[in-house]
């Protein structure tokens, strides 16, 4: 998640809740436990949060009495703080200590951007105020004053804020002590008296403050008195009122409803539409700020290529062994050949891969594919699987074949270039004129001296010999198109289709039209380093390359 930037970044956090501490008006913080819930409760336009003991040992589901270490608690409020611009108000109990672990606590507090610290005048380990309140013993006025001065002496941030909290009426004192021991906070150098009370009226927090007279601000925590207005505390000139435990509350009794709705019915369609949509969750986390900023920093390391695999054919060279699945589906090395084609592509950042299948393709692993049909493949050839993909077309694509073994660097290097149209072409095979294949007649031959030579394809050619010329490499069967080659690429398939024996076309046709056509088809050479599985004798060198890594 990111912090939001619901108010000013300019201003501190510790400055923001020094001003509502000092506000005229009467300000509301609200209770949040964890980074989900204090983004919510900013969200909802609250401009403090208060980093609640109660709630955030519940979240860790363990007991209110310091069970969470404070390092622990401090590392859940660095969550909290890095995604909220409001301040944030600690909870601190007791300080965790004495006035040393008090010091140490301010200076990690700041170092966390939490804006203040609220301690209560108990002994460690706390017990919450609700629970037996009246038979928990108040710590020493001195040693709770000292533990005051000694946070205020070693904040950094001028306006980093202590808060007293008065636990007297908590424990049955009377009005007196509870005035008593404020005063001698105050005087300690407190910014504000949290007067707590646990009854279901404010009887006590109005003389309190009536006494008071506004010699600091005050805080309240309403939780047992909630019933009354606040427009009463308005005008006992209260500063500060904190809604203590409400979000744990809310997500503990919405999560126990699910939890018994889905074990039930042992279902979700009940439940998915009553709760947050997954999507809401991403937006919550900051998604799409990291999309942005991967579109920032990141771009070159991803690419926005697609890819398209025709994978429609039986393979006519592997017997009974593609009886039930097709040839990319056969094992080579523990997983199907497609599989190996698919892992290449997401490694190198291509995640969307369209293959289109035809004989047995219900047997097509789907796995972070999207899967499309050529009906008629058993009567067509490649170029009508490619037509089934029309619609999956883009700015940037590469097409290939879906029985190919190649090491990962051929892959990239074919992404980085930035031709219209680039095939790859292996100047290594054997090009005897008796060999067949897809075989690349090109403007210069391979020299491995150059780098990146521009050659461009003439022709490709079933065989490797024409009229005693040699090819010069055999294209491999992945070509990459983009930017305008995408329209050459287009208007050349939707020609081609017109053409009577559109049914028989392949591949290379298309490639050889575009060369007709004028448009250059740039040639990318290669040594080496792939192979594709056409017969039975493919498999074993298949299998020793897929088991080299790379
Ligand atoms: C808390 O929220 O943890 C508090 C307030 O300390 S109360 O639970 O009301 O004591
Ligand atoms: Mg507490």
């Amino acid at each position: 998640m990111v912090a939001s930037d619901s108010s000013s970044p300019r201003i501190r956090k510790a400055t923001r809740l020094k001003a509502l501490l000092q506000s005229p008006n009467l300000e509301f913080i609200c209770e949040a436990h964890n980074g989900i819930s204090a983004r919510i409760v900013e969200e909802a336009g609250f401009s403090g949060i208060w980093a609640s003991g109660l709630a955030i040992s519940a979240q860790f589901g363990v007991r209110d009495n310091n069970e969470a270490s404070w390092t622990q608690v401090v590392d859940n409020l660095e969550f909290m703080s890095d995604v909220t611009a409001v301040p944030i108000l600690l909870d601190g109990d007791t300080g965790y200590g004495n006035f040393n672990n008090m010091r140490r606590l301010v200076r990690k507090l700041e170092q966390r951007d939490i804006a203040g610290v609220c301690i209560e005048d108990k002994i460690f380990p706390k017990t919450n105020s609700f629970i037996g309140g009246e038979r928990q013993p108040l710590a020493d006025i001195n040693e709770f004053s000292g533990k005051i001065s000694a946070g205020k002496d070693i904040q950094n941030d001028p306006d980093f804020s202590i808060i007293a909290r008065v636990e007297a009426l908590i424990a049955g004192w009377d009005i007196g002590e509870a005035l008593r021991r404020a005063e001698a906070y105050r005087r300690a150098g407190a910014d504000a008296i949290l007067i707590h009370s646990k009854l279901s009226r404010p009887d006590q927090i109005l003389e309190f403050s009536k006494e008071w007279s506004n010699r600091a601000p005050l805080v309240i925590v309403p939780t047992k008195y909630y019933s009354t207005p606040v427009e009463v505390f308005r005008r006992a000139q209260i500063s500060l009122v904190i809604w203590a435990n409400h979000m744990i509350r809310s997500a503990v009794s919405a999560m126990q409803q699910s939890a018994a709705k889905i074990f039930a019915d042992q279902s979700l369609i009940e439940i998915e539409d009553r709760i947050a949509t997954v999507d809401e969750i991403f937006r919550l986390q900051g998604a799409d700020e990291l999309e942005a900023a991967e579109e920032r920093y990141f771009s070159n390391t991803r690419t926005e290529s697609k890819a398209i695999v025709l994978a429609a054919s039986r393979g006519d060279g592997f017997s009974t062994l593609t009886d039930d699945r097709p040839k990319v589906m056969l094992p080579i090395s523990g997983k199907p050949l497609l599989r190996h084609l698919v892992d290449k592509f997401k490694k190198r950042g291509v995640d969307d891969i369209t293959v289109v299948a035809g004989y047995k393709a219900d047997s097509i692993d789907v796995n972070g594919i999207r899967l499309l049909m050529n009906r008629e493949h058993e009567t067509t050839g490649e170029l009508a699987s490619l037509v089934c993909a029309r619609h999956c077309f883009a700015d940037d694509m590469i097409v290939t074949y879906g029985d190919l073994l190649f090491r990962s660097y051929i892959l990239r290097d074919l992404i980085e270039n930035d031709a219209a149209i680039t095939i790859v072409v292996d100047s290594s095979v054997s090009r005897a004129p008796n060999e067949t294949g897809d075989f690349a007649f090109c403007s210069e031959s391979d020299d491995r001296a150059m780098w990146g030579q521009a050659v461009t394809l003439k022709q490709l050619t079933r065989t490797a010999d024409q009229a005693g010329n040699r090819a010069n490499g055999r294209w491999i069967g992945m070509v990459r198109i983009q930017n305008e080659g995408r329209r050459w690429f287009e208007d050349i398939l939707n020609a081609l289709q017109l053409r009577a024996d559109f049914a028989r076309l392949g591949m290379p046709d298309l490639l050889n039209s575009l060369v007709l056509n004028g448009k250059p088809v740039h040639v990318w050479y290669v040594h080496g380093h792939w192979l594709d599985v056409n017969s039975v004798k493919d498999l074993e060198p298949a299998r020793s390359f897929a088991g080299l890594t790379g």
